[in-house]
């Protein structure tokens, strides 16, 4: 390790030598030597395991997301272990049995990717992998519970996310279905919409295509509404950010289905729509050309038509979702030749087949409103098609009298004011607003929140509608075409169709990867493994296959907090006790990367579990801490940008407890941290300063602490009574702030107050090492042991302040009024200027003394002085 660039044996040496003992008897600080002496403590006496059933204390589960093991640790996991170290630590000082455990998430194409391009078994390379992390990460020294590590790729975990498939099979959330799903060309594997990034692969960035294939799906829609509601539990626990982009992800949208005759056809077409109100308005219909409907409708029409049809459909195939939904975009579109009947009207009207309709939302066709929806009008002004207004939105909605203008002679409703409702149709602006209805027969008048409810009752009571939600969540997609993943416990026979693996078969191993080619191909890799994938069928005995594909690692995320209470369990999933003892999660910590996709997948899986009876809990992390980015130099650190900071450098540098102070000091644990901007070797300097206080304390550990400096007491009883709500509103930066101050108060009263041996300064050495335990936990526990102490002092309890301590101490302060002293005031030594100068401008004796002169002049120095001066007299 590197000793040359230790920045705190520099301190050592200029630290003033007053402890009464020779200056060579006195040793540096030595961060290295101190790792290599507690940690082989720490790891002998287990301090965090969490097995001994006869604890009593209260329990805290503080979660970190397990990393994927796609290299050695970096300092993005620095930072998160250290913060989330902070809270665990935290806890457990507060007298709670804490659950801090650690695992890998090790299957998925990261590994997959690599050890393809290496030529080495995935297998290997990812425990290679873990054994590296591993490594680092105990040197690291976050407080887990090391005897509850699980990695999903072990046959031992994903056992049972096949026991999960299969309970969400046995439900009917587990199912298969052939539909266009994402393509990824370069990874060759399907995606889940969530992995779709503006249009392109999140994991390799290449544009996403469409591919029609047989996957398999869990059936989350079905919680849609319940993923949404129970967001509202989680209000203040997690970062609004983050339960607004859950809201957005799922995007509940409420309306109505109406159902439209169409000439020529048995079956009516269903549409949604969010603006039933606007039914008088609607002048085409548009059904999205890669429908089933879509198809239907051009079979028997013109050959023009059909090939004009088939061309288009062709290009829309080639476009992204993103395109297709965009609002910039040229409208296109295929006349079908074919109309419907409007429900209400009876109007007879156009059907087109155009893209900026989707196939898979709602019903994959559309009314269109071109007056009241801006796509619809872009599409009506490219194709000359009618806009007619039936909302006047210059009406007023609040009032109960509706304006109604209707001609004299005609009766006809006439738009109020030409220029205030202007025509669509020339503007090419949709009027989508507030307003009241016009040109809607006896819903003319009507506010337009409360068209919709009429006009939806009207529709529902014809049987022509009815009141309908849709979300933007899709159901999700969790087969994929790969090798480095958990097989699905699925046999296809050629009697029974679909068989699951009995229970008492699991786990379906991975067979080895050698002699497979797991290059990506568009069928999985697992084909070619034919002594695994031909079998008997479980239930008839005949040929069968088994299912070749893999889960998304998505679903090994999505329950593994429920593992690490059972991680050594094989014959259960998790123990039901377990969860009811330890979760939910009180505390989970992660990167903000996860806001989405993997938080609503575990939120899924979590009602699931609970709705088959296993949880008792409905949402799986009470509350959520997202920490920032370590950036270096302003941006992400990347090798092909040149700015990668190495964390193992810094840490034989620096060493570990100043990388880990340095993380929790650089400020609010949200920002990003950039590395240019804090200082390491700032932090080492701190803790050897830190550190030389424990070795100067010449008292013993029973002194009497009633004894000591009260002045540097009461600093001490003020940091034990402000860190701990200070560490729970997650403001680690303010209290390494104030534990420095600690420490500079500390080294005044040894160096130039009642010195080493007062009692004062051994509780405040005391008190140091137990908060330096939650940043800096070999510096700590070394100081610690000089102070007298056995190890750990991670388990030692914070200490209750002492109220006497904590009443501040108040200073005279004297008011003038134009040079002689009229009052003194009893303040706080803290007081602002403004507020002295108010006290002392309402005091009897100032006013008196003033009388009716005017005031020209305050002079405050806080908190000892107030001058005034007053304009003489004439
Ligand atoms: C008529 C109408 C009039 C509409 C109006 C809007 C405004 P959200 O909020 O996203 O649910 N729509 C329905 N299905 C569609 C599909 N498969 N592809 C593209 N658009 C579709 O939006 C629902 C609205 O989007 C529906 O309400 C429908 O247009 C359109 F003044 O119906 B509306
Ligand atoms: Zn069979």
């Amino acid at each position: 390790m590197a000793h040359e660039h230790d920045a705190a044996g520099t301190t050592a040496a200029s630290t003033p030598q007053q402890t009464g003992r020779a200056h060579d008897e006195r040793a540096a600080y030595d961060f290295a030597a101190i790792q290599g002496k507690w940690l082989p403590v720490w790891e002998e006496l287990r301090p965090f395991a969490t097995d001994d059933p006869a604890d009593t204390r209260p329990r805290k589960y503080i979660l970190d997301m397990f990393p994927y093991p796609s290299g050695d640790l970096h300092m993005g996991h620095a930072e998160a272990y250290a913060l989330g170290d902070v809270i665990a630590r935290y806890w457990r000082q507060q007298g709670f049995n804490v659950l801090h455990p650690i695992g890998w998430d090790s299957f998925g194409l990261p590994a997959e990717n690599a050890a393809i391009k290496r030529g080495l078994d995935p297998a290997g390379w990812t425990n290679d992998n873990i054994a590296q992390q591993k490594a680092s990460m105990r040197r690291y020294a976050p407080s887990f519970d090391w005897d509850r590590v699980l990695q999903t790729s072990d046959p031992a975990y994903y056992r049972w996310n096949q026991w999960l498939f299969l309970k969400l099979y046995e439900k009917g959330l587990a199912y298969r279905k052939a539909s266009q799903v994402n393509w990824c060309p370069f990874d060759q594997t399907v995606l889940a919409n969530e992995q779709v990034v503006g249009g392109r692969c999140e994991r390799c960035d290449n544009l996403v295509t469409k591919k029609k294939l047989t996957q398999w799906y869990f059936r989350i829609t079905d919680y849609a509404d319940r993923l949404l509601d129970d967001l509202n539990q989680l209000e203040g626990a997690w970062p609004s950010k983050v339960i607004s982009m859950q809201r957005n992800w799922i995007g509940r949208s409420t309306g109505a289905d109406v159902t439209f005759r169409i000439e020529g056809r048995d079956e009516p077409v269903t549409v949604y729509t969010t603006r039933p109100d606007t039914l008088y308005g609607v002048t085409f219909m548009v059904v999205a050309p890669d429908s089933d409907l879509a198809s239907e409708l051009v079979e028997g029409a013109r050959p023009e038509v059909r090939k004009r049809f088939d061309d288009y459909l062709d290009v829309v195939r080639g476009t992204t979702e993103m395109d297709r939904l965009s609002t910039e975009r040229e409208k296109t579109g295929v006349f079908l030749e074919r109309h419907a009947i409007n429900p209400l009207t009876g109007e007879r009207i156009p059907i087109w087949a155009a893209d900026y309709v989707l196939s898979d939302y709602g019903h994959g066709a559309i009314m269109a409103v071109p007056a009241h929806d801006q796509r619809d009008l872009d599409f009506a002004r490219a194709f000359d098609l009618p806009v007619r207004v039936v909302v006047d939105t210059t009406q007023p909605v609040t009032g109960a009298i509706p304006v109604i203008h209707t001609d004299p002679e005609t009766g006809e409703p006439i738009l109020p004011d030409e220029a205030a409702l202007e025509n669509p149709s020339e503007t090419g602006i949709a009027l989508t607003g507030e307003g009241r209805l016009i040109n809607s027969g006896p819903f003319d008048g009507l506010s337009k929140s409360n068209a919709i409810r009429r006009v939806t009752e009207a529709l529902q009571a014809s049987n022509l509608g009815a009141p309908a939600k849709n979300f933007r969540l899709r159901d999700w997609l969790i087969s994929r075409q790969r090798y480095w993943g958990t097989p699905i416990p699925i046999i296809h026979c050629e009697q029974c169709g679909e068989v699951p693996v009995p229970e008492s078969e699991l786990p379906v191993l991975l067979p080895p990867a050698e002699g497979l080619d797991l290059q990506p191909k568009g069928t999985s890799p697992l084909g070619a493994a034919t002594d695994w994938v031909n079998v008997s069928c479980p239930n008839c005995g005949g040929p069968a296959t088994r299912d070749t594909d893999t889960m998304d690692t998505f679903v090994d995320s999505s329950w593994y907090f429920l593992r690490f209470l059972s991680a050594n369990d094989s014959t259960q999933a998790f123990d039901p006790r377990e969860a009811e003892k330890w979760a939910p999660v009180d505390q989970y910590v992660g990167g903000v990367t996860h806001a989405i996709l993997h938080l609503l997948y575990a939120r899924f899986i979590t009602k699931v579990l609970f709705d088959l009876g296993y949880i008792s809990f409905t949402e799986p992390f009470t509350a959520l801490l997202n920490q920032g980015l370590v950036l270096m130099d302003g941006s992400a650190m990347s090798k092909s940008r040149g700015n990668l900071v190495k964390l193992s450098e810094q840490l034989d540098e620096h060493g570990v407890d100043a990388v880990r102070l340095t993380m929790a000091f650089a400020g609010p644990p949200e920002d990003d941290i950039d590395w240019a901007d804090v200082s390491p070797s700032g932090s080492a300097k701190f803790l050897a300063r830190a550190w030389r206080i424990a070795d100067d304390v010449t008292s013993a550990p029973d002194v009497v602490w009633k004894t000591g400096d009260p002045a540097l007491r009461r600093a001490t009883h003020r940091f034990l009574a402000d860190a701990p709500g200070l560490i729970e509103s997650f403001k680690f930066n303010v209290v390494v702030a104030r534990l420095m101050e600690l420490v500079n108060a500390t080294r005044k009263t040894i160096d130039s107050g009642p010195g080493a041996g007062d009692a004062a300064v051994r509780e405040a050495a005391e008190v140091i090492a137990m908060a330096l335990n939650l940043f800096a936990p070999y510096t700590a526990e070394d100081m610690w042991s000089k102070l007298g102490y056995e190890p750990s002092v991670a388990l030692a309890q914070w200490r209750k302040p002492d109220p006497t301590l904590l009443i501040e101490e108040s200073v005279t302060a004297v008011v003038q009024v134009d040079g002689k002293v009229r009052d003194r005031l009893e303040v706080s030594p803290k007081i602002a200027a403004d507020d002295l100068e108010s006290l002392a401008r309402d005091s009897e004796a100032v006013q008196r003394s003033v009388g009716d002169r005017e005031i020209v002049n305050v002079i405050v120095r806080a908190p000892r002085l107030v001058n005034i001066a007053t304009k003489p007299r004439a």
